[in-house]
């Protein structure tokens, strides 16, 4: 659910020194050898992003004609909390015993998960975060809930597979892992893997879920799946999702 913050306070600028001081720091590569001509061009960008002044605070060369840049300055913009729009969460957060009586009464079987990292991703760290029994931030991981049964694939596996796994393990849900995205590779890898399993098995389709650290949460529709999780997500949020999305007589927490 797409929601405006519920934010008081007015206009606000960023601060390094003093509140309200406006000073931003900023990174980024040219692709220009080190020099003072290139510390200039540096200069000139954050110029033209509106830091004025701005400042070359780091300056590395990064192979041959690239430099990465570190610029500190100050910006004049304002920005309104109160005007932003964030995906909040519209289910409870369950416990995890919350979770497996609501399964076990509902199903009377076991929900099956399969996940894993699609295309040539090999960042196993999040999925596993979310999966794996020792979990994420003091929370456990999908594997110790007794009425979820987890089929991890790993890394690096190909959305044909994934659709085969899936039907072979009778998936209710289907949990993806993209971390790089180099080119958008994680939205043409979703895009790909919602379209597959749409052609493979229409509306009985198993829930599609994807996460990683530069989704946007409000691009699920957009992406052809059921829900987007972002940086910092926890199991537990997962399970609960799980729980909201597939198990129709809820139980309220
Ligand atoms: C560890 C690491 C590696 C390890 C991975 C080991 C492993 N088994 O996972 C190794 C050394 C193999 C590696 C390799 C590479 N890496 Co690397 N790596 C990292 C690093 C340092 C940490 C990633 C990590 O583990 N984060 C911790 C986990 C817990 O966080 P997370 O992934 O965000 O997951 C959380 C959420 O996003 C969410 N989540 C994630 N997935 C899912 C899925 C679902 C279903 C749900 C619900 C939630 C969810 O929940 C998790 C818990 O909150 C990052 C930089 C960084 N500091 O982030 C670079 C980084 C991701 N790597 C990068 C790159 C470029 C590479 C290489 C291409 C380098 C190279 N030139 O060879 C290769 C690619 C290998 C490949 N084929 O994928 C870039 C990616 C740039 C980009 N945006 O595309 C990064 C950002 C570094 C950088 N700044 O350049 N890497």
């Amino acid at each position: 659910m797409t929601k405006k913050a519920d934010q008081k306070s007015g206009p606000i600028r960023p601060y390094g020194d003093t509140t309200g001081d406006g000073m931003v720091q900023l990174s980024f590569t040219l692709p220009i050898q080190h020099s003072k001509v290139a510390e200039g061009a540096a200069v000139q960008l954050a110029n033209k992003m509106g830091m004025d002044p701005a400042l070359v605070v780091h300056a590395k060369p990064m192979g041959e004609g690239f430099t990465f840049f570190v610029v500190y300055g100050r910006v004049n913009h304002l920005v309104d909390p109160s005007t932003v729009e964030v995906v909040e969460r519209d289910y409870p957060l369950l416990t995890p015993k919350e979770a497996n009586s609501a399964i076990k009464s509902a199903l009377r079987r076991r929900l099956v998960v399969v996940g894993g990292c699609i295309g040539t991703d090999a960042h196993t760290v999040g999925i596993d975060a979310i999966l794996n029994i020792k979990g994420f931030a003091g929370e456990k991981g999908l594997e110790y809930y007794r009425e979820l049964r987890v089929v991890n694939l790993g890394a690096q596996v190909s959305v044909p597979q994934l659709v085969a796994r899936s039907r072979e393990e009778g998936a209710d849900a289907v949990l993806v892992s993209q971390v790089v995205t180099q080119k958008d590779a994680h939205l043409r890898n979703t895009r790909e893997l919602a379209a597959a399993f749409r052609e493979a098995m229409g509306e009985s389709r198993p829930l599609l879920v994807v996460g990683g650290p530069r989704f946007d949460p409000a691009m699920a529709a957009d992406l052809g799946v059921d829900k987007v999780f972002g940086r910092g997500t926890t199991p537990g949020e997962v399970a609960s999702y799980l729980v909201h999305a597939l198990i129709p007589q809820e139980i309220s927490a």
